[in-house]
């Protein structure tokens, strides 16, 4: 392979849709030899510390368009990458963030440098002709990931009553990815039936993440629907399926309370952990995301000293992908696992560093999709590569989370006798 065949010879931009329908900016990097597109997806329950999406304002688009986003790609981004090796994603990142000049990306944008970072690591792996996940990841990628299946939506992602914002399945006790996403297709439409039979077929309508959103209000209805699905497509809750909450806490803390609408609580932060670990006793929940607002650290430090050794206690808002919050919290014992969502920090290469040091910290990383996604199925790619083992991409429905899903089964056909699957793994003995 000829060295010039990964320079960088142009940068574009178009408009996407995302899965909610509103605009994104999709980015198209061609090299000599090949080219990568890369969309980017956006968060509805963001962080504050998350880099910020360009949007246009006024009146088209309701104001979400890209417009400028994409100028920015054609009069700023694309004159500087040009002539710039593909493989060199450092230089490419560090060129972006340098351009932009901010401290949360908001001259450019995170949706428009989170596309063609991404777009940029594509096209370099096409020329090199690898598939995407062992041009990031050599012959150490691999693991196929544990799929943390949001299978029941509330909060922000969708129109119930329920105050935490996901619940999902945890397929640990297959054998391969595949067998994986049989078994949790088979509760998925063992909870639609269920559902159906308690509540009417209208509640079988899925929200955002494409997740079942029936009108629960409490937490231990939505578990109980999981545990009654896992139990009638003949499974073992606690050892075939793990369940996962993610709370989105931010979401539902005012003036220095947890108010949980739906059932009628009004907690302060020990309340809050009691409720928790009344959870955790009852139900085999082994993941736990955003328990705390991401400005609470003493909630968070709490509920990994009383729950860390049950569960994995993950920090998303908390992190917001960003290696500079990362370092900081590490000292202070705050979580035991961390999300990675490159749209968050808007560059490859800081995910990557964020990842680097969460696991030197001996933190678990699952690789996240965005409530609003598209078909781009990148972070299954992602995933792979870092080896972490976890990945959190919504349920086994609808065209932006099956993306990721379909493309970890072509992954692990590719990879054969190779292949592992990370099952249990990730799980064991988190501190
Ligand atoms: C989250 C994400 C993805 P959003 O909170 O973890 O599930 O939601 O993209 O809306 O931030
Ligand atoms: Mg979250």
């Amino acid at each position: 392979m000829e060295d010039t065949a990964f320079e960088i010879v142009g940068v574009r931009g178009l408009p996407a849709l995302d899965s909610r329908g509103r605009p994104t900016v999709k980015a198209i990097v061609e090299t000599r030899g090949a080219r990568g597109v890369a969309i980017a997806p956006s968060g509805a329950s963001t962080g504050s510390r998350e880099a910020v999406e360009l949007r246009d304002g006024g009146r088209a688009w309701k104001g979400r368009g890209v417009g400028l986003a994409l100028s920015r790609i054609e009069t700023v981004i694309a004159p500087a990458l040009v002539g710039l090796d593909s493989r060199d994603q450092a230089l490419v990142d560090s060129t972006l963030i340098a351009l932009d000049g901010t401290s949360n990306k908001s001259f450019l944008g995170g949706n428009t440098t989170t596309a063609v970072s991404i777009a940029n690591a594509k096209a370099a792996a096409a020329t090199a002709g690898l598939p995407l996940y062992k041009y990031l990841g050599g012959p150490a990628a691999r693991v196929l990931p544990t799929p943390l299946m949001n299978v029941i939506n509330g909060g922000a992602h969708a129109g119930n009553p329920l105050d935490l914002q996901e619940f999902m399945i945890i397929p640990v006790g297959a054998s391969s990815l595949l067998e994986a996403l049989r078994m949790a297709s088979e509760v998925y439409e063992d909870l639609r039936s269920i559902i159906a039979e308690r509540y009417g077929k209208q509640a079988t309508a899925v929200g955002d993440e494409g997740g079942f959103a029936p009108p629960v209000s409490r937490s231990r209805e939505a578990l109980d629907l999981l545990v009654a699905a896992i139990e009638k497509a003949g499974y073992t809750p606690g050892s075939d399926f793990l369940l996962g909450i993610d709370a989105a806490a931010s979401q539902f803390h005012r003036d220095g309370a947890y108010i949980l609408e739906g059932e009628g609580l009004k907690l302060d932060r020990s309340g809050l952990l009691e409720y928790y670990e009344g959870l955790l006793s009852d139900y085999p929940i082994a993941y736990l995301e955003d328990p705390f607002s991401e400005d609470d650290w003493e909630g968070f430090k709490e509920a990994t000293r009383s729950l860390g050794s049950k569960a994995l206690i993950v920090g998303d808002d908390l992190y917001c992908t960003n290696p500079q919050i990362l370092a900081q919290a590490i000292p202070e014992g705050l979580t035991n696992a961390a999300l990675l969502k490159v749209n968050q920090v808007g560059t490859l290469t800081e995910a990557l560093e964020y990842s680097r040091i969460a696991g030197l910290a001996g933190l678990r990383v699952i690789v996240s999709h965005r409530s609003g996604d598209t078909e781009d199925p990148f972070i299954a790619d992602l995933a792979v590569a870092l080896g972490h083992g976890l990945i959190k991409t919504g349920a086994p429905a609808r065209g932006e989370r099956t993306s990721k899903y379909n493309r970890l089964i072509e992954v692990e056909d590719e990879l054969g006798s190779a292949a592992k699957y990370a099952g249990k793994e990730p799980f064991k003995s988190p501190h």
